[in-house]
């Protein structure tokens, strides 16, 4: 499918989603905001896609809505409606893709820019990469789900602080307090997320999908709910090719061949 504000590629079981209007950050249109989805139902439903990454072109990650946007939509807008349907499927499709999301901060990362790179399942980071709340520095309060994810990352005193004061948080301090997983020079970065996304894409799909759906639902129930949760879904990725193949591998002391099936 063609698109005309992001970029996809699948190579190696690696689908990677490039957010491409790099002359505003890669800020979010409503075109954006419309084809962002339509790409990760696509990853969902390709089954050689095993592992995604999401970045941006030029030298942000994405500064969250675009702001010459919003001033020109019409008044009559609902800010409600417009979240609703715009960045609240993204963020919702991203928790229920059961396969490894991979934020790869290349650079500004910013409201709903921010929001997309905490709903990913993991995060590296150029070391010159800044992450900012950035909605109390236009009167707005948090949304694409900065926060549901960033008290549970980095607690909230913390969080509160970064959203009210509006202080950009640099990349150090951002691996410091958990928000990102590791940080690398900027020219390495994408070879280093290409590393780490190949070798989940030759992972037991099916099971590092259930461990999401998993450790997404822990959030919600109580230690004898998620001790009966995991057993139902061990049930699942039991029936897998990959887990016979994962057995047969240890006991024959060679490597795993992980299909995905
Ligand atoms: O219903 C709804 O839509 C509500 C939903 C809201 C969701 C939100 O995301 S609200 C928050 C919107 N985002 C912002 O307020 C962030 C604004 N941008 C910034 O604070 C800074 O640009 C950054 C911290 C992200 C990066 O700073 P820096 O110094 O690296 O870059 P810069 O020089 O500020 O920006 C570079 C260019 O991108 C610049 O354009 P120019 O001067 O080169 O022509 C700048 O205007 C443009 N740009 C950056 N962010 C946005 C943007 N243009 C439009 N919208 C933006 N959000």
């Amino acid at each position: 499918m063609a698109y005309s504000t992001i970029l996809t590629d699948l190579t190696d079981g690696v689908f990677t989603l490039t957010l491409n209007r790099p002359e505003v950050l890669n800020a979010f249109n409503d075109e954006m905001a419309h084809e962002v989805p339509e790409a990760l139902k696509a990853a969902e439903r390709d089954a050689a896609a095993r592992c995604l990454v999401i970045t941006g072109a030029g030298k942000g990650f994405c500064a969250g809505q675009d702001l010459g946007a919003l001033r020109g939509r019409r008044e009559a807008v609902s800010f409600r409606e417009h979240v609703q349907q715009t960045y609240n499927p993204i963020i919702s499709k991203l928790r229920a893709l059961e396969k490894p999301v991979i934020g790869q901060i290349n650079g500004a990362a910013a409201g709903a820019g921010l929001g997309l790179a905490l709903a990913c399942d993991l995060r590296y980071a150029a070391e010159g990469a800044r992450f900012r709340l950035a909605f109390s520095g236009i009167g707005l309060a948090p949304d694409s789900g900065a926060s549901f994810f960033l008290p549970r990352l980095i607690g909230y005193a913390r969080a509160y602080e970064l959203a009210a004061t509006n202080s950009p948080l640099g990349a150090q301090a951002a691996l410091e307090l958990g928000l990102v997983n590791s940080i690398f020079p900027a020219d390495q970065l994408a070879s280093a997320v290409r590393e780490i996304a190949a070798r989940l894409a030759q992972g037991p799909t099916k099971a590092l999908g259930l461990t999401k759906r998993a450790m997404n639902k822990a959030f919600q129930l109580s230690i004898d709910e998620a001790l009966d949760y995991e057993a139902h879904l061990q049930e699942i990725a039991a029936r897998t090719a990959d887990h016979r193949e994962g057995v047969a591998a240890f006991l024959e002391k060679r490597p795993a061949n992980f299909t995905g099936q």
